[in-house]
């Protein structure tokens, strides 16, 4: 078992100033993806704790929220929940505001260690989901791709599902995950994923240095 505990907010941050005033010393792990794929439920099944508001109006979330988190006799590190995008409803205003906050983030930010890419198990990756993978490979960020809600599709069907998605261009650093916030699956196996994944990118910086 991985045990994430002690799990508190730490931050919200509405602005790219407001990015600034973080220390960097902890690695961050994001959490991408469109509005109601699943982000603030698998923050809150991860932590098991609901410190993530969920089933909000879709594309409410206007802030990158920063949660400290300690992996019991181990590191700590932040999980971020990044605002949603793909939201029809938006304004453009409100878009170029997203666009600025994430690109303040994503390009600056060197603790950010990886981004888990949301997508629900349903749909596979859409439009906007292919744009954001490009766009989180051109800022040089590992993608890890997360499958939510999976309890919508029958078990039986859940490798075929995915190995269809894998073989239609998808980026991930690894063999994407099944989750389902729902009923805990694939929960644990994150957590395991995210404390390695920690592990071995604190090991290959104290190698570089
Ligand atoms: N069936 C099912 N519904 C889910 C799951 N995870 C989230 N939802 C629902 O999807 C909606 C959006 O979830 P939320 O976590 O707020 O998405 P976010 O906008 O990406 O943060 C809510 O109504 C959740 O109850 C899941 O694993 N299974
Ligand atoms: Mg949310």
């Amino acid at each position: 078992m991985t045990n994430f505990i002690n799990a508190r907010l730490e931050a919200a941050c509405f602005t790219p100033g407001q990015l600034l005033t973080q220390d960097l010393a902890l690695p961050e792990i994001a959490v991408a993806g469109r509005s109601n794929v699943g982000k603030s439920s698998l923050i809150n099944a991860l932590l098991n704790k609901r410190l993530a508001k969920t089933g909000q109006t879709p594309g409410k979330t206007r802030s990158i929220n920063f949660y400290h988190v300690d992996i019991k006799d181990s590191l700590s590190f932040r999980l971020v929940d990044l605002p949603g995008y793909g939201y029809a409803a938006r304004s453009k205003s409100e878009r170029n505001e997203w666009q600025k906050l994430i690109s303040a983030y994503m390009n600056k930010r060197e603790s950010l260690k990886l981004v888990c890419h949301l997508v629900d198990f349903r749909h596979g990756l859409l439009a906007n989901d292919r744009e954001l993978q490009e766009y989180i490979n051109s800022t040089g960020k590992n993608i890890f791709v997360v499958f939510t809600k999976a309890d919508k599709i029958a078990k039986g069907k859940w490798k075929s599902t995915r190995d269809k998605y894998i073989l239609d261009r998808l980026y991930s650093i690894d063999v994407p995950i099944i989750t389902s916030s729902d009923k805990g699956e694939g929960v644990e196996a994150l957590r395991e994923f995210i404390a390695k994944y920690l592990a071995q990118s604190q090991e290959k910086s104290h190698e570089d240095s």
